[in-house]
């Protein structure tokens, strides 16, 4: 990469925390891998899709494809450095609103409606994934457009600057985050909050200490996006803290630290 556009990147990403948006894929490409998920998703149903596809980059070539494309791990090292790891990957696909069935309604009224709107609360990455020190960045990359309507990403410029603040536990239904964390509400100043919009096929970069979140998808459209985690060979994992990140993949670089045991094995090759 010419050196003056990894500067750029390099800056602009300390300054606010984010980068975007990127050029990854060509419309036509993007098509490809779209339907790749579009076979993955009807294998493993909706439910599953929202937030279940974990990791997947580790058996299926076309999520590989999408982690390791030479163009976002150009940006990766712009701001990593040298030697990047893979740490994880993750799929967020919100569906449009569903018109209420009858049961629907019924389960509404015995409380255990299912249908409620899928958001993200405010959090922070890093928060759980016992990571010394704690630093990874995430490339999102847009499967389907990503605009307000049917809830893109949302991030709080320079909030990574102010370490990992206090969270809770949402009292809100329908947070897709596992433990239904949220950042306490007097923390987020949501009037400050730009909205990272994506074309399919373009990508986002974001600090793990930044205050990101995203609203419920108001649209007739799926929002479908691949985040992706990466980090540098130096961290270390902190011992019994529930990481998923416990086995990371050398994409770029030498690991001389070693504190993940071996990490040169790739489940596929990597582009050239
Ligand atoms: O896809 C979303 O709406 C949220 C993604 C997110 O929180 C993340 O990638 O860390």
């Amino acid at each position: 990469m010419n050196p003056n556009r990894a500067n750029q990147i390099a800056r602009q990403f300390e300054a606010q925390g984010y980068f975007f948006p990127i050029d990854v894929f060509a419309p036509d490409e993007i098509v490809e891998y779209r339907r790749a998920f579009d076979t993955l998703e009807a294998q493993e149903g909706r439910e599953k899709s929202q937030v279940g596809l974990f990791d997947r980059h580790r058996d299926l070539e076309f999520v590989w494809r999408m982690a390791t494309h030479p163009t976002l791990l150009q940006c990766i090292e712009a701001i990593v450095g040298p030697n990047v790891f893979l740490l994880s990957s993750l799929f967020f696909c919100k569906y449009p609103p569903q018109r209420p069935t009858l049961a629907h309604q019924i389960k509404a009224i015995l409380g255990a409606a299912s249908a409620e709107a899928r958001f993200v609360d405010w959090h922070q990455d890093l928060k759980y994934w016992g990571l010394d020190p704690a630093y990874a960045i995430t490339a999102w990359i847009a499967l389907d457009d990503s605009d307000i309507e049917n809830g893109c990403m949302r991030a709080i410029p320079g909030s990574h600057r102010q370490g990992i603040v206090e969270h809770t536990t949402s009292s809100e239904r329908g947070n897709l985050l596992n433990r239904n964390q949220a950042i306490r509400k007097n923390w987020i100043d949501e009037s400050k909050a730009v909205n990272l919009v994506l074309r399919a096929g373009q990508a986002s970069l974001h600090h793990g200490e930044l205050s990101h979140a995203s609203n419920p998808n108001r649209s007739t459209r799926r929002r479908c996006g691949l985040a992706v985690r990466y980090t540098h060979p130096g961290v270390k994992p902190i011992p019994d803290a529930k990481v998923a990140a416990r086995h990371p993949i050398l994409l770029r670089g030498i690991d001389e630290h070693k504190h993940f045991g071996d990490t040169s094995a790739l489940p596929f090759s990597l582009p050239t």
